[in-house]
């Protein structure tokens, strides 16, 4: 059997991309940082129900020995680098740590593999908010770039070093730039999760009010389910190459509310205020994917719409209320 490794396991995309790639009969280790909780660590790996099929290895992205040491033991034939400090609005809070982590991480995971297994194939996790200030009004691979926060530059650069790996080393060495993705599984500071507990809290009668930001800025949004699709597609191609996934449809924060309380049965204006606590220094305005060439070369296409993804993440956060009520 096959061995994959993901970095950033722990993670939303991580417990997606862990199950999909089980099921296609790999045999799946990943890098799991230590924390002081490790009452919750593994958390989504267990709600999607693989904590068990998967094998942990004590690491971290800024430790290149712990990486190279993991990725020479493991021998994987496929490496995704998803680790990341991903939430862009503490990425000016803590520019240098999301530089380090989001940026040089990527090119310690790239150079252990370069050293340790160089005939693995790597994908990097790269993002739509490298577009930030968008040059076109619908972006693709062809657009350029103009990072608005520093985690996007972060990105840019991790992104730009896999390019650089790719053309220098001739490693098999993809770029995924992904339009935003949600799921049950998103982290709670994250715009739709903090929406959809918010509507789960509201219905039960757990809160009556959800304070939020910029309710004009709009987002490409798929299901994570989904785009971990794309990224195994990418590494099964003969030749390396950059991608964009998303949806091609972009929806307000405004009418996410709409869409996610109206589906609870519950008016949004009655609920939602606004806070400048929760705007950012530069705001990311507008993002639409272009997934063209992801559905010409890869086949791929996603499935969710984003009145399902709203219903089944309010689902979810209405089944974990219950449950922690009693
Ligand atoms: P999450 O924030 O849910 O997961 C991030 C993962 O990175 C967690 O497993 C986290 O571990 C791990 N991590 C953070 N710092 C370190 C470190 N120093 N060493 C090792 N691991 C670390 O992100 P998502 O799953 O949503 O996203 C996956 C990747 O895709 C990220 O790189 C993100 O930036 C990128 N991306 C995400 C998009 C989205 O819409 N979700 C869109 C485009 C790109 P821990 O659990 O210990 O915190
Ligand atoms: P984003 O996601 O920055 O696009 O990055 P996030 O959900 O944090 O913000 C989306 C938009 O919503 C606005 N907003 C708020 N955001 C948060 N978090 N909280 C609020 O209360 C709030 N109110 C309004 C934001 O201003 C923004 O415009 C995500 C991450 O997963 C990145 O790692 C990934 O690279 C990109 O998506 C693609």
């Amino acid at each position: 059997m096959a061995n994959a490794l993901i970095t950033g396991i722990t993670g939303q995309d991580g417990a997606y991309l862990s199950q999909l790639l089980l099921e296609k009969g790999y045999t799946v280790h990943g890098l799991l940082r230590r924390s002081a909780s490790a009452d919750v660590i593994g958390e989504r790996l267990r709600w999607i129900g693989v904590l068990d099929r998967v094998t942990l290895h004590d690491g971290d992205l800024m430790d290149l020995s712990s990486i190279i040491r993991i990725i020479d033991r493991v021998q994987p034939v496929e490496v995704y680098n998803l680790a990341a400090q991903s939430f862009v609005h503490a990425s000016w809070q803590q520019p240098i740590l999301t530089g380090n982590v989001t940026g040089m991480g990527a090119v310690n995971v790239l150079e252990a593999v370069r050293i340790v297994a160089p005939r693995a194939r790597f994908y990097q996790a790269s993002s739509s908010e490298m577009f930030g200030k968008i040059q076109e009004a619908k972006q693709s691979e062809r657009t350029p770039f103009y990072p608005r926060s520093p985690y996007a530059a972060a990105k840019l650069y991790a992104h730009w070093m896999t390019v650089n790996y790719r053309e220098s080393f001739g490693m098999h060495a993809s770029s995924g730039i992904l339009f935003n993705h949600e799921s049950p599984l998103r982290g709670i500071e994250f715009v739709t999760r903090k929406i959809t507990d918010g509507v789960a809290r509201i219905k039960l009668g757990l809160a009556s009010e959800l304070t939020l930001g910029n309710l004009d800025a709009t987002r490409d949004w798929g299901h994570a389910r989904d785009y971990v699709q794309a990224m195994w597609a990418m590494l099964q191609q003969d030749t390396p190459d950059d991608y964009v996934i998303a949806t091609g449809r972009t929806v307000s924060i405004r009418d996410f509310c709409a869409i996610a309380f109206g589906y609870a049965g519950l008016d949004w204006q009655a609920h939602v205020r606004t806070s400048a606590a929760f705007m950012r220094p530069a705001e990311v305005e507008v993002l639409l994917g272009d997934a063209g060439k992801a559905r010409a070369k890869l086949g791929w296409a996603a499935t969710t719409t984003l009145e399902e993804l709203a219903a089944e993440m309010v689902e979810a956060d209405l089944v974990r209320h219950r449950a922690a009520r009693g």
